[in-house]
């Protein structure tokens, strides 16, 4: 059974099916004073399949942006009583909390230096009322692959590619926030350095191939531990990951770790050839010192490593 789709038609359906598919974990925020105005909006999204949020006002759209910090894109009218559509741009452009944040600017108004307002203000694009239907589509659709595309170069930036656990950049950019939070709060906290033990014997005996094997397995039991907890983990590089242990400190962070070790070297690992191995790991862990950068606390935490090692690996060593 053959089907001529000269125009390729099936298949441009089959792209707007997946597009549109995939704009189902992108959150639209929609501000508009006029209830007919915003609703057209909003339905034209949410046939999109847009998860889509709606505000009133520029301050109830404040409101919402702080409270659903996943909101991508924000669509606002230009004439609102009380907080125009500029101003609003303007609030939330000069907030380093919403950086990623698109914004379209929309207006019914003839006057066409709207648009140029609202680009100096900080918005990404501009349409005017009413809405031709294409136009709209082609600059929602550019503005979602922006979006998108960021989206996987943050992914791809702040990960480990063997792994997919956070690599060493992501953990020092996320850490340092959470111990600024830490010290503000009063939140005592810990730091642990892992190490394999006699990684290098595991490539030289069974490979490059079963090293990574290895590495993957191990990176597994990482984000086992952390997943769902405050606390965050990476690789950092090697055969070395390493722990923020948030509001954890001496026999708690201790225990954590002891618990994670104890999981890795009960850990079977299947190579690929059908032989199993398991591997034990070294811990260093140090309690976070007020006022001393990340580095200073990841030295600490080494030290202590070192003693582990020293002292016949396989243990936590503070
Ligand atoms: P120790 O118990 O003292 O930590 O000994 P070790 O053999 O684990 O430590 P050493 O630093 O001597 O060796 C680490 C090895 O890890 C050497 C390096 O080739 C290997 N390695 C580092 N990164 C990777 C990787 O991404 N994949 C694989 N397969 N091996 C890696
Ligand atoms: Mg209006
Ligand atoms: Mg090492
Ligand atoms: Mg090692």
């Amino acid at each position: 059974y053959c089907v001529k789709d000269e125009n390729n038609s099936i298949g441009r359906v089959v792209q707007t099916a997946v597009r549109v598919l995939g704009n189902a974990d992108v959150k639209v925020l929609v501000v508009d004073d006029q209830n007919s105005a915003r609703q057209s909006l909003v339905d034209l999204l949410t046939r999109h399949n847009f998860d889509v949020r709606e505000a009133r006002s520029g301050a109830e759209a404040l409101t919402i942006l702080a409270e659903e910090k996943d909101v991508e894109l924000l669509i606002t009218d230009y004439n609102m009583p009380d907080m125009d559509g500029y101003t609003l741009v303007q609030h939330v452009r000069q907030s380093s909390a919403y950086t990623q944040l698109r914004i379209i600017g929309v207006t019914s108004s003839s006057d066409r230096r709207v648009s140029s307002l609202f680009l100096k203000a900080g918005a990404n694009d501009f349409i005017y009322r009413p809405l031709l239907a294409e136009e709209f589509q082609c600059r929602i659709d550019s503005n979602v692959d922006t979006i998108k595309l960021i989206k996987r170069l943050r992914y791809f930036a702040e990960r480990d590619q063997l792994t997919n656990l956070p690599n060493r950049r992501y953990f020092f950019e996320v850490v340092a926030e959470m111990m600024r939070e830490d010290q503000a709060m009063g939140v005592d906290s810990a730091v642990a350095l892992l190490d394999i033990d006699f990684f290098k014997k595991v490539n030289d005996t069974y490979g490059h191939e079963a090293g990574d094997d290895t590495l993957r397995r191990v990176a597994g039991c990482v984000q086992e531990a952390v997943e769902g907890t405050p606390h965050m983990a990476a690789r950092l590089g090697g055969e070395e990951f390493a722990f923020y242990l948030r509001g954890l400190t001496d026999q708690s962070a201790h225990d954590f770790c002891e618990a994670v070790r104890i999981a890795i070297e009960e850990m079977t690992i299947e190579l690929r050839n059908g032989t199993e191995i398991s591997v034990t790991t070294s811990f260093g862990l140090a309690n976070v010192q007020a006022r001393e950068p990340l580095d200073n606390q990841l030295n600490a935490a080494d030290q202590f490593l070192y003693m582990a090692k020293a002292n016949g690996r396989n243990q936590v060593f503070s």
